[in-house]
């Protein structure tokens, strides 16, 4: 470590194949990433533990697919609950809300392209859900009520416009 406690660069420069640390934050990563050395430059300037996952790209771990079934590429976090709930909450904000609310001004044709793009996204959230009562597991959590308010804006906007 140098003077100001600031890792040196040597220790920033560490690649996956080097780090031993068995943490509870794990990175899945490929060496030559660039992707993952900046959460690995991030992740040792701010000083959290974690243990890196090298993964070979053409034949992706079972687990890289868990964790990032939608792109299944490098880098994946696991903090792997909190950073599954962004994941999702993000889902539903920039997929199903601003087609939820197109919806409501299309007419004609585009109506039924624009209701099939919803179903085509609510279907991928029935994945993640797979037969749960919660995104979580057993109790209500973030991606749960980020769901919820679009269920109720698009009840409201159905109400008021039909
Ligand atoms: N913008 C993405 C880019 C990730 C990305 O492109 N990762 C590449 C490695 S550098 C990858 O996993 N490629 C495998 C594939 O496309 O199947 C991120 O930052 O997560």
């Amino acid at each position: 470590m140098q003077k100001n406690n600031t890792p040196s660069t040597l220790q920033l420069t560490e690649t996956c194949r080097t780090s031993t640390m068995a943490e509870e934050l794990k990175l899945y990563g490929m060496w030559a990433s660039p992707f993952g050395q900046r959460i690995e430059l991030a992740l040792k300037l701010k000083g959290v533990p974690y243990e890196c996952i090298e993964e070979d790209l053409s034949n992706k771990s079972p687990s890289l697919v868990k964790y990032n079934p939608v792109h299944m590429k490098v880098p994946v976090l696991d903090s792997y609950q909190r950073a599954m709930a962004r994941f999702w909450a993000r889902f539903i904000d920039e997929k199903i809300l601003p087609t939820v609310w197109k919806a409501n001004f299309c007419e004609g044709e585009e109506t039924e392209l624009v209701i099939e793009e919803v179903r085509k996204h609510i279907k991928i959230l029935e994945k993640e859900l797979n037969g749960k009562d919660f995104f979580g597991g057993s109790s209500i959590g973030f991606v749960d009520i980020a769901g919820i308010v679009v269920a109720f804006w698009f009840q409201l906007t159905q109400d008021v416009w039909s």
